[in-house]
């Protein structure tokens, strides 16, 4: 079992910035916005479709029409994106697997929402009343692209995006044409991240700041990870020798400043800026696509 000290020292340390009024807020905000939309789109992490899940979302939204949205799949590994589309055909409930930065795949999002719609709207038709605008809540973890996602939707900067997690601080209506209002929300994660996997898998992916997790934990798991998964991606991107690929992730590490010239004055290794330089790279997709949540059964890397 994966010791989960130094993630839960550093959330303890820093508990104020953890889980912010805002957060709480924002699930109070969204709760009460619940009555006034027709359909909501969750939006997960493609690369880690169920540390992605914010199980008060299940409560919130129970009784709600909802869409699952895995955004962000041109960073995911295609072939596990293929096994998780396979397992959620199997599931009762409708979903997508997009990348907010492809114009072709927001063309998928209004008509299946529409057609979730279809059957109360023929309703009111036949009653002769007129289908009322289409009213969609768009929530999910931070970072996610929710935003992104309704800039791409409607075509223009309607809403402010960003790399780091917490851009979007209140609600905002956004119009789409006449007949649709997207309401963009703030991200919201739970209280407690009890599992250290997920952390650090919320923190790679950019829902947890990086000063909470720590870019040296953070790092030094992604080189764990890129090793296992993208050798010669991690080998070649950083000019590494294969004898390097065998030392421990810390040393790698050690190997990539050298390589990089991440050297303090002096000449010592500057250790943060050679793990802000490898998340960077990671993030940017420099490194490969890669996927950290798997739907079978071992969840394990
Ligand atoms: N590669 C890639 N990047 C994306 C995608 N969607 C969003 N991004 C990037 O991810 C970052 C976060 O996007 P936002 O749209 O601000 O995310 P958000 O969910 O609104 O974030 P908060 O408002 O902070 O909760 C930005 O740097 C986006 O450019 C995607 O599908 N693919
Ligand atoms: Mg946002």
């Amino acid at each position: 079992m994966t010791s989960p000290s130094v993630l839960e020292k550093s959330m303890n340390q820093q508990k104020i910035n953890w889980y912010p009024g805002h957060m709480l807020k924002a699930k109070k905000d969204l709760a009460g916005q619940l009555k006034r939309v027709d359909v909501v789109l969750e939006i997960r992490d493609a690369r880690i479709p169920i540390s992605s899940i914010n199980k008060d979302f299940e409560e919130i939204l129970r009784h709600k029409k909802r869409i699952l949205i895995f955004n962000k799949t041109a960073l995911a590994d295609h072939l596990v994106t293929r096994e998780w589309e396979e397992s959620y055909r199997k599931k009762d409930i409708p979903f997508l697997f997009i990348d907010a930065m492809s114009k072709s795949h927001m063309q998928k999002i209004l008509p299946l929402s529409r057609k979730i719609m279809q059957q109360k709207w023929t309703s009111f038709r036949r009653r002769g009343i007129r289908p009322p605008t289409l009213k969609m809540l768009i929530c999910g973890i931070p970072n996610v692209g929710k935003s992104s996602l309704i800039n791409r939707l409607s075509g223009r900067k309607a809403t402010e995006t960003g790399p780091t997690p917490g851009v979007t601080k209140h609600q905002d209506w956004i119009k789409l044409g006449n007949d649709v209002e997207l309401l963009d929300t703030p991200g919201i994660l739970w209280p407690k991240i009890e599992d250290y996997d997920t952390g650090l898998r919320l923190g790679l992916t950019g829902a947890i700041k990086d000063s909470i997790v720590g870019t040296s934990q953070l790092s030094i798991y992604l080189i764990k990870i890129l090793k296992q998964k993208l050798p010669v991606n991690l080998q070649t991107f950083y000019q590494l020798t294969s004898e390097d690929l065998n030392l421990f992730p810390e040393d790698i590490l050690h190997k990539i400043a050298e390589n990089r010239g991440c050297l303090k004055r002096g000449g010592a290794l500057d250790e943060s800026r050679v793990e802000n330089l490898i998340l960077r790279d990671f993030r940017q997709g420099k490194l490969g696509r890669l996927s950290f949540d798997y739907p079978n059964a071992a969840n394990e890397l």
